[in-house]
């Protein structure tokens, strides 16, 4: 059937395919979260609320979207790694951007309540995302040790920053001034000796940001069809949820995604997820 003869305009929207075969690294990030956070009332240097929020909306997203097989969180920004042969949306590079970005930044909204019972929203949120291809798992590797690096930067110049101010009474112009030039040495030391912090005791949660992957489910750990209530006495939202109890008659999911806080620098955490960085 002919269209309109307006329809030509359509044809000004070109497509925007990304590589095939190779790695995506999709990156989201707080829009102004240094005012949403003050507005707001963050903890500083860090809210654990904030984070777990942040942590949250990430697994909704990996939970959405199995070609994500990793996720790694810190402060205001979350980075979820694709696998190579991920097919989402045709690889088209706008919609995977704006759906990710948007479906993200409503799980932040719908969640908000949930972690910041006594704080309704303000104004709302946003988050700015991008998408950047890597051709090997050297880059993976590099870009996730450079992110996870940043998180330690911060965190401990942000730790000390805040102990120089709130325990040790500087004003913040004289803190940034206390920590000029000062290198990592020098702020453990500063911690130690004038707050008795030791910088390597504070929750991993802060040191080494949020790392989100799927991990098997042991088959015992599975509800067996006998202890699966029947399907039909749920309501509507319940048997639309991709849990396993809801799973009945269907293939039971094998995986779970779980949120940990450890090095992603080292060898260790790759050579233990060889699935990560596979070729698939
Ligand atoms: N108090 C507090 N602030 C936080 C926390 N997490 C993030 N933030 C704030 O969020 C900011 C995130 O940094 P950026 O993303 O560089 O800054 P931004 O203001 O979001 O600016 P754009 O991202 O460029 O829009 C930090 O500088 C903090 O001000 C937290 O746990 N506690
Ligand atoms: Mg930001």
């Amino acid at each position: 059937m002919a269209g309109s003869k307006y329809a030509y305009v359509r044809n000004f929207e070109l497509p925007d395919p990304l590589l095939p075969g190779t790695f995506m690294v999709f990156r989201l990030d707080g829009h102004s979260f240094h005012r949403f956070s003050d507005e707001h009332g963050f903890t500083k240097p860090n809210d654990i609320r904030a984070l777990e929020l942040m942590d949250h909306a990430a697994k909704d997203l990996m939970e959405q979207h199995s070609d994500i097989v990793l996720a790694f969180g810190e402060s205001d920004e979350f980075s979820f790694l694709l696998r190579k042969s991920a097919a989402l949306y045709n690889r088209r590079q706008s919609k995977i951007i704006s759906t990710l970005t948007s479906q993200f930044t409503s799980s932040y909204v719908f969640r908000w309540s949930s972690y910041f019972p006594d704080c309704p929203l303000k104004y709302p949120p946003s988050f700015d995302g991008r998408l950047v291809l890597y051709p090997s798992a050297r880059e993976i590797r590099d870009y996730y040790s450079w992110r996870q690096t940043d998180t330690h930067i911060n965190n401990l110049y942000n730790t000390t920053f805040w102990a120089l101010v709130q325990q040790g009474g500087e004003s913040t112009t004289q803190a940034h001034a206390t920590l000029k030039g000062t290198v990592s040495k020098q702020k453990h030391e500063i911690l130690f000796s004038r707050f008795q912090v030791n910088y390597n005791a504070l929750d991993a949660r802060f040191r080494k940001g949020s790392t989100l992957v799927r991990e098997e489910i042991s088959e015992q750990s599975l509800p067996t069809t006998e202890e699966l209530p029947p399907t039909q006495d749920l309501p509507p939202s319940e048997t639309a949820a991709p849990s396993p109890i809801r799973m009945r008659g269907r293939k039971k999911p094998r995986t779970t995604i779980v949120v940990l806080h450890c090095d992603i620098i080292k060898d260790d955490f790759w050579d233990t997820r060889p699935e990560i960085l596979s070729d698939d």
